[in-house]
């Protein structure tokens, strides 16, 4: 008797420590968010929704990384990395959609998960896409942020980030598309900076230099509306050229104050960030990634796949002189 409930208790320990030993597995995980660059407010931003999401979730160490400047060959560098330490998930921001394909993909056969989010990678490099919010959507709303303060219409540009972003391109195409529905409102041209400060505030320069009836200059980038709002209250023409696209309510707010920006939009980045930690760890965890299938992301709420794996999670905010201080220390 004493031996039978010695045995029991014996099977009940290792059957509870090796309950213990696969919760411990499941729990113990490490979630690389890979960004762009590092450096970058919005990734920072991000990054603060990542933690909020592995505190959540318990037992999740975050892996903030990416390189120094914005290449595909950089963050090749840093999955590579990964890959050799092992880590369990990567939710990455691509630089390129088809260039981090094969170590992604490489990544994927060594059972690490791998999601995009902000900036997508091709279809067969991740296991699902989160967009901030809808292409067209925001296409539509970086035209319009423009052609509000334009009634007579006139030039506009583009200043992007890099010429390989994926959610940039996708945005401009967007953009390109409604542009026959704002009579007047012609787009001279588009140029990158790369997400770098320095490059973005010359090819703002630049813009004004090539263009000197330009009236608004559409950086659809937090980095490059920040740059061109520098370049162009350097340059004295607060009043003639509206700055506007996508940037944060922290940096901008300075901008939007002295009247070079009057008015821009953004998605939470906190969110998005928080969001795509929670992705990566459903998915791994068994989630489904089937079109159609939904997959939950914790306070906000769930990502419903499409046909080609990609979600949209929330739409853009606009912030203006009536509300950008709100918003200022959040991001
Ligand atoms: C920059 C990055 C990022 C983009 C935002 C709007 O921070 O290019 O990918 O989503 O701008």
């Amino acid at each position: 008797m004493i031996r039978r409930n010695f045995t029991k208790l014996v099977a009940g320990l290792s059957l509870a420590a090796s309950m213990m030993g696969t919760t411990a597995i499941a729990e113990d995980m490490r979630i690389a968010v890979v960004v762009k660059a590092l450096g970058i407010g919005f990734f920072e931003a991000a990054a603060k929704g990542a933690e909020e999401a592995a505190g959540e979730l318990g037992g999740v160490e975050i892996i903030y990384t990416g390189p120094t400047d914005t290449t595909a060959e950089g963050q090749i560098e840093v999955i590579n990395s990964l890959i050799a330490q092992g880590v369990d998930a990567i939710a990455i921001s691509a630089n390129d959609p088809d260039a981090l394909v094969p170590s992604l993909k490489k990544a994927m056969s060594r059972g690490i998960t791998v999601v995009s989010w902000d900036s997508g990678v091709a279809q067969e490099g991740r296991q699902m896409h989160l967009n901030p919010s809808s292409t067209p959507l925001i296409g539509n709303t970086i035209i319009k942020l423009a052609a509000d303060h334009m009634p007579g219409g006139g030039d506009v540009a583009i200043l992007s980030a890099t010429a390989t972003a994926t959610n940039q391109n996708a945005w401009i195409e967007a953009a390109k598309e409604v542009l026959p529905n704002y009579d007047g409102v012609n787009l001279v041209a588009t140029v990158y900076g790369d997400d770098l400060s320095d490059k973005s505030y010359r090819e703002a320069q630049g813009l004004m230099a090539t263009y000197p009836d330009l009236k608004a200059i559409i950086a659809p980038t937090t980095v490059g509306i920040l740059a061109s709002c520098q370049a162009v209250t350097d340059a004295g023409k607060i009043g003639e050229i509206n700055v506007t696209g996508l940037g944060l309510p922290s940096e901008m707010a300075g901008c939007v104050a002295s009247g070079a920006t009057k008015s821009f939009a953004i998605w939470n980045p906190i969110d998005l960030g928080y969001a795509a930690t929670m992705l990566a760890y459903n998915i791994h965890n068994g989630a489904s990634t089937e079109a159609g299938a939904s997959v939950p992301m914790g306070r906000m709420g769930s990502a419903t796949l499409d046909s080609t794996g990609s979600a949209a999670m929330s739409d853009p905010f606009t912030y203006d002189s009536s509300n950008v201080d709100d918003f200022k220390s959040i991001f």
